[in-house]
C-alpha cells in the first residue's frame, strides 16, 4: 500500500487512521476540509489539486472528478496496457480509498431545510470514487464505514495483506451504501414531482402499473415488480385476457400460485381472500378441478383458480359455468382458451407452474439475487423474512399416538399439511380423498378454527384428517375432532400440554403425528 485517498465528510476516526498510514509510509492525498484537519494534526498530506493540477472549483462541486484520480483507481494492476497508459500520463495508482459522503439524509431531515441545501448535499465525486474503487476491489481497498478502519490498521501493523474475501465484502458494502444513498435521493426528487408512492421507488423495484385502487376504493395503489421476477411468480406471470388486475386480484393470485406450486401431481387451488377454499389433486387436471370445486361449491364464487397443468376443454367448460375472477395456469389448450375467453372480464393468466414449468430457470435467475423473501410493511418500517418453503416428508413425521396412521391417512395428512401452511393462522384444514373438505382460517383461537372447518365439512368430517398449522395449547381441538369423527391429525407438536392432546387422541382412537415444524401465516 503506497497511496491513499482520503475524502470524508464525517471525520470520525480519520486522524488515527491517517497516522497509522503515515507511519507505514503511505502517501495521503486529500480534499479541502479533510486535508486541513489532517495537516492541523501534523500529518503530511498531498492536496488533491497537486494531483489533478486543477483547483477545487464551484464550491467543491468538482474536486476529485479527474482522470488523475479515476485512472489511479480503475487501473487493473496486472493489465499491462492499463499500467502503461497511466504511466505515460503520469497517473499514480491509488491503493486505498477512504470516503464517506455528503450528509444528504441528515440534511433533508433538518427542520426548515431548503431545496438548494438538499441539492448541494447530493454527493457526486464521493460515490464516483467509492464505486470506482469498489469495481476495482481486487487492487484497491475501499472504506466507506469508520467501523472498517481497523482492518487496514491491523493489516499494516501486522504486515498481512487484506484478503480477497475481505476486499469483496468491502466492495459489496460500498455498492449497498451508494445504492441506498441514491435511492434516498431518488425518493426525495420523486416526491417533489408529486408522483405517488415515492417510497416504493427503490433500487430493486420497477413500477409495473398503477392500480385502480387498493384493498378498498379510497386507497390508492400501484404494483411494482422485481427486475428479475421469475416466470413462476405473480409479477412474472402474463395476462392473456380479461379485465385489468386489481390489488386484491394480485394478492389472491399470489396466494393461489404459492399453493399450487406445492404439488407435483395435477392440482387445482381455489382462493378467496388469500385463503384456499378448495384444493384438489388427481391423476388429471380435470379430476383435480372437480375435487377443488366440490371442496366448497359456495365459497368458490368469485374465486381465483390456479392450476399446475395446461387447461383442457372439459376443465375450461366446468370453470366457465361459474363466476370466477382469475384463472392462472401454465397454458391453455386452444379450445379451452376459446371457451374461457368468451367471458370478457375473466382474467386469464399464464405462469410457469408445474411440469411445463420455466420455474427452475426462473428461480435460478432470481437466485443470483438471493433466496426468495417476503416482506410486510409496518408503519414506519418493513419486516423481511425468508419465504416459508419448508416441506415435510413422511419420514420426518413422528407418530405420537398408540395408533399409527394408515397409508391412506398418511397421504391425506401430508396433503392437508401442504395446504394448511398457506392458510391464515390460526389455521385448521380437513381433508379426505385428495381434497380439502373444511378450512378454518384466521381465527383468534385454534379450536374456533377447527369448529369452522368441521361445520363446513358437515357429514364429510367423519373419516377426514385434520391439519393444524401450530400446536394445540390444550386438548380441546382433538376432542372436537374426535366428536366430529376425524380419524387422524397432523400438527407441529411442542406444547407443554402435548400429553393432554395425545391422551385425548389415544382415548378416541385418533392417529396423531408431529411434524416438528410450525407454519404460522399472519
Ligand atoms: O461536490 S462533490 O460531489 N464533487 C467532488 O468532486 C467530490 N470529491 C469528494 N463532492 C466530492 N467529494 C466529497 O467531499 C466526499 O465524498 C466527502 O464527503 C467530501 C469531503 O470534502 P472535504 O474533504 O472538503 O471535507
Amino acid at each position: 500500500m503506497r497511496r491513499a485517498l482520503i475524502s470524508v465528510s464525517d471525520k470520525t476516526g480519520i486522524v488515527e487512521l491517517a497516522k497509522v498510514l503515515v507511519k507505514h509510509d503511505v502517501e495521503i492525498v486529500s480534499t479541502g476540509g479533510t486535508a486541513k484537519l489532517l495537516q492541523q494534526e501534523g500529518i503530511p498530506v498531498t492536496g488533491i489539486s497537486d494531483v489533478t493540477g486543477f483547483p477545487e472549483i464551484m464550491d467543491g462541486r468538482v474536486k476529485t472528478l479527474h482522470p488523475n484520480i479515476h485512472g489511479g483507481l480503475l487501473a487493473v494492476r496486472d493489465n499491462e496496457k492499463h499500467m502503461q497508459a497511466i504511466e505515460e500520463l503520469g497517473i499514480k495508482p491509488i491503493d486505498l480509498v477512504v470516503v464517506n459522503l455528503y450528509p444528504f439524509k441528515e440534511t433533508i431531515l433538518k427542520p426548515g431545510v431548503t431545496h438548494d441545501e438538499a441539492i448541494e448535499n447530493i454527493d457526486i465525486g464521493g460515490p464516483s470514487m467509492l464505486r470506482a474503487a469498489a469495481k476495482n476491489y481486487r487492487d484497491v481497498i475501499v472504506l466507506v464505514d469508520a467501523v472498517d478502519y481497523g482492518l487496514v490498521v491491523e493489516s499494516l501493523e501486522k504486515g498481512q495483506p487484506i484478503s480477497e474475501d475481505t476486499r469483496l465484502a468491502l466492495s459489496a458494502k460500498v455498492f449497498r451504501h451508494t445504492a441506498a444513498y441514491d435511492a434516498l435521493v431518488a425518493q426525495y426528487m420523486t416526491r417533489l414531482t408529486g408522483e405517488e408512492f415515492p417510497e416504493s421507488v427503490t433500487l430493486t423495484y420497477e413500477k409495473e402499473q398503477d392500480l385502480r385502487y387498493g384493498e378498498n376504493p379510497h386507497q390508492q395503489a400501484a404494483f411494482y415488480r422485481e427486475p428479475a421476477a421469475g416466470a413462476d411468480t405473480i409479477a412474472g406471470a402474463k395476462q392473456l385476457h380479461g379485465k385489468e388486475l386489481s390489488y386484491n386480484n394480485i394478492n389472491d393470485a399470489n396466494a393461489a400460485l404459492a399453493i399450487v406450486k406445492e404439488f407435483a401431481e395435477p392440482a387445482v387451488v381455489a382462493i378467496k381472500h388469500t385463503n384456499p377454499c378448495g384444493v384438489g389433486i388427481a391423476d388429471t387436471i380435470h379430476g383435480a378441478w372437480q375435487k377443488a370445486y366440490e371442496a366448497d361449491p359456495v365459497s368458490i364464487f368469485g374465486g381465483i383458480i390456479a392450476l399446475n397443468r395446461v387447461v383442457d376443454a372439459a376443465t375450461a367448460q366446468g370453470m366457465s359455468e361459474l363466476f370466477l375472477e382469475i384463472i392462472l395456469a401454465p397454458g391453455y389448450e386452444p379450445e379451452a382458451f376459446e371457451i374461457l375467453a368468451r367471458k370478457k372480464n375473466l382474467r386469464l393468466m399464464e405462469a410457469a407452474i408445474g411440469e411445463t414449468s420455466e420455474a427452475s430457470k426462473a428461480s435460478k435467475a432470481s437466485s443470483l439475487l438471493g433466496a426468495p423473501r417476503t416482506s410486510l410493511k409496518v408503519e414506519g418500517g418493513l419486516l423481511i423474512q425468508d419465504l416459508d418453503r419448508k416441506v415435510v416428508t413422511a419420514e420426518e413425521l413422528q407418530v405420537v399416538t398408540r395408533r399409527q396412521p394408515t397409508q391412506e391417512e398418511l397421504k391425506q395428512l401430508l396433503f392437508a399439511w401442504k395446504v394448511v401452511k398457506h392458510v391464515k393462522s390460526n389455521a385448521i384444514v380437513l381433508a379426505r380423498e385428495n381434497r380439502t373438505v373444511g378450512v378454518g382460517a384466521g381465527q383468534m383461537n385454534r379450536v374456533g378454527a377447527a369448529k369452522i372447518a368441521i361445520e363446513q365439512a358437515g357429514d364429510l368430517a367423519k373419516g377426514a384428517v385434520l391439519a393444524s398449522d401450530a400446536f394445540f395449547p390444550m386438548p380441546d381441538t382433538v376432542e372436537a375432532a374426535a366428536k366430529a369423527g376425524i380419524t387422524a391429525i397432523i400438527q407441529p407438536g411442542g406444547s407443554i400440554k402435548d400429553n393432554e392432546s395425545i391422551e385425548a387422541a389415544d382415548r378416541t382412537g385418533i392417529a396423531m403425528v408431529f411434524t416438528g415444524v410450525r407454519h404460522f401465516k399472519h
